[in-house]
């Protein structure tokens, strides 16, 4: 009987105390909301801004529907959803670099800059997923660390570095942010993969944060934060 209960019913108990499954459960509906806020401000901005926030909301929403599905996971087995966040993940972090491609493009940012970051990204996470469900964490990590390096590098020094520089202007500040979103947000990441995997860096751990925890505010930051900042300087530039 309880057996039936249970697989019917919509909603499972949450424990006061449970953080993992507070922050999926705020997770779902931030990320619902922010869809909705991206999608429904293309009206207000210039024709060339459009495709960018309609990107913004599409990564929302993608995350939302993989927040649902990570809250119940979360709720059922009381285990880390590894499959869907990475599901996430793959489809909104190529998304994220034609997001960076857009914005660089009134500079003259090429396609094959955005493939270049498309390609590099799988790799980060390809080599992410194969850490967290085998057993060689450190050497998958490393990998992944590397690919990640080499996008920051790309953003911070290559190829989108020179484009923003001879563009200036408007251009050139959103470079610089997005710049910020690389090294910093993104580097929430690689700590959350501390903490989850067994390393020499195991002595993270003690900052008393769970895995799960800190994907999820990664994401905040970095799928509705970097929305935001796309959706101020879309505004900012469509009134002059
Ligand atoms: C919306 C989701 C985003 C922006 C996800 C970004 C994910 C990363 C930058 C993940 C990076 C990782 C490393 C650099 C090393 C360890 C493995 C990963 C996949 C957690």
């Amino acid at each position: 009987m309880n057996f039936l209960i249970n697989s019917i019913s919509l909603v499972s108990k949450m424990a006061t105390n449970d953080y993992v499954g507070f922050t999926f459960f705020i997770g779902c509906m931030a990320m619902m909301a922010a869809s909705v806020f991206f999608f429904l401000s293309m009206s207000s901005v210039d024709k060339k801004w459009k495709v960018s926030l309609l990107v913004s909301g599409l990564i929302t929403f993608i995350a939302a529907v993989h927040y649902f599905y990570m809250r119940d996971y979360w709720a059922e087995f009381g285990e880390s959803p590894t499959f869907f966040r990475y599901v996430d993940w793959i489809l909104t972090v190529p998304l994220m670099c034609v997001e960076f491609y857009l914005i660089l493009k009134v500079a003259g940012a090429t396609k094959s800059l955005m493939w270049k970051l498309i390609g590099l990204s799988v790799i980060m996470l390809v080599t992410g997923y194969l850490g967290e469900t085998g057993d060689s964490a450190v050497l998958w990590g490393t990998i992944s660390g590397l690919a990640y390096f080499v996008i920051a590098y790309e953003v911070w020094l290559g190829g989108a570095k020179k484009l923003a520089e001879a563009a200036g202007g408007q251009v050139l500040e959103s470079h610089k942010m997005l710049c910020w979103f690389v090294l910093v947000g993104w580097s929430i990441y690689p700590l959350g993969y501390m903490i989850g995997t067994d390393g020499w860096y195991d002595f993270v751990d003690g900052i008393g944060l769970d895995m799960d925890v800190v994907y999820n505010i990664g994401d905040a930051i970095n799928k509705i934060g970097f929305g935001l900042v796309v959706y101020a300087v879309a505004i900012a530039s469509s009134k002059d």
